[in-house]
């Protein structure tokens, strides 16, 4: 640690900017004011969000959490020492073992965690508590996408390109993504696509992103929420009837060409119109000019993938873009564009409840012989495959379910699905224990409070969306009662009698993980700190004595044959229940103040002053009929719950449908609302598209 300027990352998204830290007084931690400057980094080139700029402030803010807390008998959270913390935590989970059985015990793991502690977590799990019952919150980001890569490419690595590829496109396709609001530097990689005429934002809102259109060169499709795998149908239908598909390339590096070319047979324009709202002549637009050669790139984000059908939405946009030859083509390609900090690292190293690290399969023997080589157990002390995120959830305080739950990373009662139900199941548990640094909501539920580090306080790696490894390191010291979540794993193991190593270094956590995903998809094992502190660009599958490359798929894709795989998919009749009179439909996402359950960003006074609570954004024509006025208080209700805030009346949204942000906690928290079905394929839930009742409260004589 200096007290000069430290290069870093930023805390929050996928995109992390690379920004320096400055310190001026290191030896009082406390007060030291630390300045925040961008810096130049091919994905941001020195530029910041608000979110960005703003993250030093909680380093020291007065809501940072101090000591450990544990819930006294009076109900209440009281300050305790460490050790009193960790040994109630080891005892009770020996108990809860004991009676229960090791799978009693659940760990639900967080996408912004660095490398390091996402792989030390997957190993405590497996090892120190026993348990297959981990799981993390990229169950609800990252796994739709993630599934149709690997089921179309053999890996799943959210952008095979660099980021700044993006620049020399002529045609980009973003589907169901607000880069502008949710990774603003992002966008200067859209302006030579913007200036080309081919900019195109398929979005039921007219979001920032959209009106990048608004010059009237692009375009901005607004479907109907959920039907965009329809829309997708039918630009294939188009490409394939047309003879616009690259024949060549579909000859020699795919495999399923005619069981696509028959599902799409019948989704002409006119019938794709019919689903979606988007006019036939659109359709056919769209792909005349993505066929049209040059560099093209088709993306996308969560408002395509967070569905029940969210697998195959990705899937299709896929089969697109390898009938067009594109991915594998300098200058071309397709992407999905990962969310958390870590969002692509997180889901390599063993927190998914069906993977070791090196992103191999649990279930896999070769597998399970490497990885317990490198732990030093017998393969058979490995559990196998444990549940994913929303059964977990679900089994919380049920019979046979899980009693004891670890919480590292996620506010997991704010952001889940069916956010009533999982708080009953949180309250039903025996033992909750929340390692966090803020008291979230789920934190504020907790037997056990662990406070823990922050990411200027901290070193490791951390890899972006571009599937590149960066360093994130130390900038300041830590409160003096904060610890690093490598030590709290550490002690926690050595209580519970675990003989594994558990180093707390995370310099010697990284050569571990190295070891442990050699030979797997994602290898890291030729990378180390001392490569990525001299600042060279290390894209992972990195092996040993071999070198990555920032591009994928140039000869080859992952699979055995080397061929991509294109997969039929078909639009399900079930997969979404139409609005019944009175009904609209509810799309969720994000504002760029505040980031994901709001732990952090409603903790930043700037962030929050912008955006104080809950807006509902409505249409005119809706808001008229609903008898509803600008900044009304509003209240939204279903089955599931009831939501209060304030109605936005724009013309941004489509009248058919209502927007929430997920940003806000107690009666504010749009997952009181949205459903925990699951898509079928990466049992990730269907977070963009709700049916709700919308009504003015401001008759009713509530505060105006
Ligand atoms: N400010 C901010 N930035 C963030 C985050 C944050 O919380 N706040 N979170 C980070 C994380 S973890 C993630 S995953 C990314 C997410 O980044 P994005 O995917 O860009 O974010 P969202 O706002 O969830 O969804 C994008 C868009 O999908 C649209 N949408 C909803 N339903 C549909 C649909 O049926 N079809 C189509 N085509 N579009 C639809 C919404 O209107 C929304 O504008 O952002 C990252 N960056
Ligand atoms: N309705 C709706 N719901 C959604 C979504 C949506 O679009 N609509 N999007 C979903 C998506 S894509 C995501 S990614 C999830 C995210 O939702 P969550 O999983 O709730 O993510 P965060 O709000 O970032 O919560 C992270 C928590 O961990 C803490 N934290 C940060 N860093 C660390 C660390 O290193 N260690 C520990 N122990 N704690 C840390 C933070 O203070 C915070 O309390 O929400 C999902 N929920
Ligand atoms: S775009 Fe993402 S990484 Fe960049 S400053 Fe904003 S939140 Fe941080
Ligand atoms: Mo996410």
């Amino acid at each position: 640690m200096t007290d000069g300027p430290v290069p870093t990352h930023c805390p929050y998204c996928a995109l992390q900017c690379a920004m320096t830290l400055t310190t001026t007084d290191v030896a009082d931690a406390a007060t030291t004011p630390v300045t925040v400057a961008g810096r130049d980094f091919p994905t941001n080139r020195g530029g910041l969000c608000k979110k960005g700029w703003t993250s030093a402030e909680l380093l020291r803010a007065p809501s940072r959490l101090g000591a450990p807390l544990v819930r006294g008998a009076d109900g209440a959270l009281r300050q305790a020492s460490w050790d009193e913390a960790l040994d109630l935590v080891a005892a009770r989970l020996r108990d809860i073992r004991s009676e229960h059985g090791a799978d009693a015990v659940g760990v639900f793991g967080g996408g912004g965690l660095t490398n390091e502690k996402a792989y030390l977590l997957g190993k405590f799990a497996r090892l120190a508590l026993g348990t297959s019952r981990i799981d993390y919150n990229g169950r609800y980001c990252m796994s739709s996408a993630a599934a149709a890569g690997n089921r179309a490419f053999g890996v799943d690595r959210g952008l095979p390109f660099p980021l700044a590829d993006l620049d020399d496109a002529e045609t980009i396709l973003l589907l169901g993504t607000n880069v502008a609001e949710t990774m603003p530097p992002f966008i200067g990689h859209l302006a030579g696509a913007q200036a080309a005429g081919g900019l195109v934002v398929v979005d039921p809102r007219r979001t920032a992103t959209a009106k990048l259109t608004d010059d009237g060169k692009g375009l901005h499709v607004q479907p109907a929420p959920g039907t965009d795998l329809a829309l997708l149908l039918g630009i294939t239908h188009v490409v394939i009837a047309e003879r616009l598909i690259d024949e060549a390339y579909v000859a020699a590096r795919t495999t399923g060409f005619e069981s696509v070319r028959r599902s799409v047979a019948s989704w002409w324009p006119e019938r794709v119109q019919a689903v979606t709202g988007v006019a036939a002549p659109t359709v056919r637009r769209l792909a005349r000019r993505l066929a049209a050669g040059g560099n093209t790139y088709i993306l996308t984000g969560r408002g395509v993938e967070q569905h029940v059908d969210g697998t195959d939405t990705a899937t299709a946009a896929i089969n697109l873009a390898l009938l067009l030859g594109l991915p594998g083509r300098l200058g071309s390609g397709y992407g999905t564009l990962t969310g958390q900090g870590n969002g692509q690292g997180g889901r390599e190293h063993g927190q998914k409840c069906d993977q070791l690290p090196g992103y191999r399969k649990i279930t896999d023997p070769d597998a399970r012989a490497h990885v317990a080589r490198v732990w030093g157990v017998d393969p058979a002390e490995i559990p196998g495959p444990g549940v994913p995120a929303i059964e977990l959830l679900g089994s919380l305080g049920q019979p046979g379910g899980v009693r004891a739950l670890m919480v590292h990373g996620s506010n997991l009662v704010v952001s889940s699905p069916n956010a009533a139900a999982v708080r009953r199941g949180v309250e039903a548990l025996d033992l909750l224990v929340v390692c966090d640094f803020v008291l979230s909501e789920t934190a504020a539920m907790a037997d056990v409070v662990l406070p823990v580090l922050q990411w200027a306080e901290e070193e490791g790696t951390m890899t972006n969306l571009e599937g590149r490894v960066i360093r994130r390191r130390r900038a300041l010291a830590p409160p003096p009662s904060a610890r690093d979540e490598l030590w709290i794993m550490h002690e926690l193991a050595r209580r519970l009698g675990s003989t594994a190593a558990f180093d707390t270094d995370p310099e010697a956590v990284f050569e571990e993980l190295r070891l442990a995903s050699e030979g797997g998809i994602a290898d890291y094992s030729g990378i180390d700190y001392a490569q990525l502190d001299a600042g060279e660009a290390m894209y992972w599958p990195y092996p040993r004595g071999s070198a990555g490359t920032p591009r994928l798929f140039a000869d080859r894709f992952a699979h055995p044959d080397g061929r991509a795989r294109l997969v039929a998919v078909t639009v399900r009749a079930a997969a979404h229940r139409s609005a019944a009179r009175g009904e609209l439909t509810l799309v969720t996402g994000r504002l760029l103040e505040h980031y994901q359950s709001g732990a952090q960003t409603r903790r930043v006074p700037e962030l929050l002053e912008a955006q104080p609570e809950l807006r509902a954004s409505l249409h005119p024509a809706t808001a008229a009929r609903l008898g509803i006025a600008d900044g009304d208080p509003v209240e939204l209700a279903n089955g599931r719950g009831t939501v209060r805030g304030r109605a936005r009346v724009t013309t941004d949204i489509r009248p058919d449908a209502v927007f929430l942000p997920f940003h806000y906690g107690d009666d504010q928290a749009a997952n009181l609302l949205t459903s925990d079905a699951v898509d079928p394929i990466s049992s990730m839930p269907e977070f963009k598209t709700n049916l709700v009742r919308v009504t003015s409260l401001a008759e009713a004589g509530a505060p105006a």
